[in-house]
Order: structure tokens, then sequence, then C-alpha cells
């Protein structure tokens, strides 16, 4: 069951049909005891509604926290690694792959999410630019895994390189963040041979393209859900990126007017164009 947040409202889709939601705040939907419970009495109870074809789908999310685990595939680990070389600090990153504690960090707050279909950013100090796909996690308030998202967690590799205390410069601007289209509701671990591919696309030509899958996946999703919650509370849950799996070659960065299509076979593709500057 798939779960949008559209300008007409919420709509649940059951077998190429939409149900509208009642519930018209997204984090009181969020809240709800047995979310799949809810929406299947509401695909039971409901009409399917044509206005959802006339609806823009935006980014599932309400007051809800982002945050993002990083260094969780080997990819990440060696390409940090390298960038961070000449600043001193590419063995920090090897430690944090095999350490039991993953490095959880914060990403952004709703005002700074894109939805499909919308632009996001590069920085406007940044020269080294990379999207990253990551399967995202949407819990509740009490920690419970009760769906997941498509999320591109936008990095300045040059910023983080420099010095990895520049992290949060690096990964927390306007629109560095992207997560669509729809909410996977479940509870359920996806399979480890689910897919997550991405492609950029400049100028009608694919810049760049590559496909890894969950295998490669270090860390259980419920473990860093576990320790994002540990001493922290989030009263309408909390969304957390899983880390990227796919980091282009070094000679690559984005331009502004690329397309970043990132999709993740059950969920659906997170499609948005890049921008540099406001
Ligand atoms: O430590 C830097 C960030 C790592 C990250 O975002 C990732 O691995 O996805
Ligand atoms: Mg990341």
């Amino acid at each position: 069951m798939k779960l949008y947040r559209t300008t007409n409202g919420a709509y649940v889709e059951h077998d190429g049909s939409y149900y509208n939601v009642a519930e018209n705040s997204w984090d009181a939907l969020v809240m709800h005891d047995d979310l799949h419970a809810y929406l299947q009495s509401v695909v039971a109870d409901g009409e399917a509604g044509a206005e959802f074809s006339s609806a823009q789908i935006l980014a599932p999310i309400g007051t809800q926290e982002v945050w993002a685990a990083g260094v969780t595939y080997y990819r990440s680990r060696s390409a940090r690694m390298e960038e961070a070389k000449s600043a001193g600090g590419g063995d920090f990153y090897d430690r944090v792959y095999s350490a039991e504690r993953p490095e959880l960090f914060f990403k952004a707050t709703a005002s700074r999410v894109a939805g499909p279909g919308s632009h996001v950013r590069i920085r406007s100090d940044a020269k080294w630019n990379v999207p990253e796909p990551e399967l995202t996690l949407l819990t509740n308030d009490r920690g419970q895994i009760i769906g997941y998202t498509v999320g591109n967690d936008m990095s300045s590799r040059d910023i983080e390189g420099e010095n990895p205390l520049y992290l949060p410069q690096a990964k927390v601007y306007d629109r560095s963040c992207a997560l669509g289209p729809c909410v996977l509701i479940g509870s359920e671990p996806l399979p480890a041979t689910t897919p997550i591919r991405m492609e950029i696309v400049r100028g009608g030509a694919v810049a760049f393209s590559a496909e890894i899958t969950l295998a490669g996946l270090k860390r259980a999703p419920a473990t860093l859900v576990d320790y994002l919650f540990r001493d922290n509370s989030f009263p309408f849950g909390a969304f957390l990126m899983t880390g990227t799996g796919i980091v282009p070659p070094d000679t690559f960065t984005l331009k502004s007017g690329d397309s970043i299509r990132i999709t993740i076979d059950p969920i659906g593709t997170l499609e948005n164009d890049v921008i540099q500057g406001r």
C-alpha cells in the first residue's frame, strides 16, 4: 500500500486506484496506532477518487525531522577515505564503517526538503557535488518503522573533504534533501535483492547511472532506528536515510539543469532537477 501527500490531501493507492484519506494532517496520520490497518479500512470503506490525477504530489512529510546514516556501504567508506585523505581525516571513515555505533547526523527540517518533480539545490559556495540515493525509513513516535520512501541526500564533497567537521555545511542547506514520491506502508524489511537505481541526465543524455541492491547495506534498518531513538524523542516520528552505496567517480560533479532519477522498486521513482543558486 502506497501513501501519497498531495495538494488535494493524502491518498492511499491500492491495485491502481487512489482513495482519499480523510485525515487532513500528515502528522496525525503518521501517529495512527496501526497505520496499515487504518489505510486498509480507508480502501475498504472508500470510493476511488479521480481527484488524485489533478493533484500535485508533495514530499511525504509533515513536521518530522530528517536524519541520515553515513558510511553504511563499502563504496561510501572508500570514496570518503579518498576524499578526506589530504585533510588527514580518511581514517575516521574506515573506523566508523566497522564500529558498533553507526554514524547518524541531522539532515533536514521539512522546510528544506524538496518533493518529487521540484528542484534540489547545489550550494552556491560548493564546487564538487553529488546526489546520494538512499532507502529512507519512516518511523512513528515509538521508533517503529512504519514505511519506506526514496531519499536523495545531496552532498558537497569538496566541503566535507576539506575537513570532516564541515559535514553539517556539506549536508544541510535549503533543498539539500528530496523525499518521495510516496511512502510504502509496512514494517517488514525490504528484501536484500531490492535494487536502488540512479540515473543523472544532462542535456538529454545519461551522464551517470548505477545500480546496487540492499544486500550491500551493512547495518540493519532497525538497528539504525534504535540508535536514533536513544535519548531522543520524535513526537511525530522521523525519517532516517540509510546511507548511499552509489558514489559517482571523482571526476563527476552535478551541474545546474541536470535531472536526477532514483528508483527503488517497489516504492517508485523520485525525480528532481538540479539548480545552483536560488
Ligand atoms: O560521513 C559522511 C556522510 C556519509 C553519507 O552521507 C553516506 O554514506 O551516505
Ligand atoms: Mg548519505
